[in-house]
């Protein structure tokens, strides 16, 4: 339709995207032939019948067995560039990429390989596709205090090559609150900040990643539609919410694509974007959120430019560039 036409050639930004998740089935098995890993899956009908998920802890258990496949800078390299190829071509000009690189090094996997393969496959894509990009890296919540110190540490020699530091796996159980010394160092450093809250967790989660986190981005932050006050804070400070539309579908944080409050969300001036969030475990890239919110929600062409226009705005690209992508 002229709105699936609208929607490809819009540029847009990517602002949350585990490229962990965006391991395809079928570079799941080459990696696996290459590498001498055996995987249970028969076939790639087997792995995408494995993808049905009743909550994000299902998904979870999964998403880490997969990268189990990823081993080599060659496999991570590999990994991001058939990200950026397929990002391309639904109209990214910018991704900001978070990478796991506890989910690697705690199976004996060196940190450097892992954010040298993703490097090399940012340069390759800012060359291919003119697209820039920056990488997040995440802690894994469901690890300690600890183990998060332990992976900025690890990260010290790259940190020039690290925009931000973010918050992902199980939320529930694990609230912001237990990493806010974690992020305070980080920050120290001159990191930006994101943490995903509200995605299966309280409002109360949202309020701990702004005052505790003092985050950029909540990652998410469906659920801080069930506080009114919170709405409105979140509202007035601009706060950008990166929502993953399919994501929210898949695990079951919405009962329907007809039930998704991306238009409630901009109504109520909260500064939205559209993301795929882990794609190949989800059923679509970037522009399949916007044509399923758009077709669901009857999103008109003013709201998709503004979630495009918030993507800009809501990045860490420096000013000039926000600006150039306007
Ligand atoms: C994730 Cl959707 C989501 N939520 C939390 N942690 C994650 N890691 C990868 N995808
Ligand atoms: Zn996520």
């Amino acid at each position: 339709t002229d709105l699936d036409t609208f929607i490809a050639g819009l540029p847009k930004a990517e602002l949350h995207l585990h490229i962990e998740g965006s391991l395809e089935p079928d570079l799941m098995f080459a990696l696996a032939r290459r590498n001498g890993i055996a995987i249970p899956y028969a076939d790639v009908e087997a792995v995408r019948a494995a993808y049905a998920f009743g909550n994000l802890q299902d998904f979870l258990d999964i998403y880490y067995a997969g990268a189990d496949v990823l081993r080599t800078r060659q496999d991570f390299h590999d990994l991001a560039a058939a990200y950026f190829d397929r990002a391309a071509a639904d109209g990214v000009v910018h991704a900001e990429i978070m990478f796991d690189p506890q989910t690697h090094t705690a199976r004996g996997i060196p940190f450097a390989a892992v954010i040298e393969g993703l490097l090399s496959a940012c340069a390759e894509a800012e060359a291919r596709h003119g697209m820039t990009s920056l990488l997040i890296l995440s802690f894994l919540r469901h690890l300690s205090e600890e183990e998060a110190f332990a992976t900025l540490a690890e990260a010290e020699p790259w940190l020039d090559r690290i925009a931000a530091v973010g918050l992902d796996s199980s939320e529930m159980g694990h609230p912001p609150e237990k990493f806010a010394r974690v992020f305070q160092a980080a920050r120290d450093k001159g990191l930006k900040l994101v943490a995903h809250a509200g995605e299966e967790g309280p409002p109360a989660y949202v309020y701990e990643a702004l005052d505790l986190l003092k985050v950029d981005r909540i990652d998410h932050g469906n659920r801080a539609l069930e506080d009114k006050a919170l709405v409105e804070r979140l509202a007035r400070e601009g706060m950008t919410l990166t929502v993953c539309p399919l994501s929210n579908l898949k695990l079951c944080v919405i009962d329907a694509i007809e039930d998704h409050p991306i238009d409630h969300m901009l109504a109520l001036g909260l500064k939205a974007t559209i993301n795929s969030d882990d794609p190949a475990y989800f059923g679509g890239y970037i522009a399949d959120n916007y044509r399923a919110v758009a077709a669901a929600r009857g999103l008109n062409r003013d709201q998709l430019a503004t979630l495009a226009r918030n993507s800009f705005t809501g990045s860490f690209l420096p000013e000039e560039a926000v600006a150039s992508n306007l």
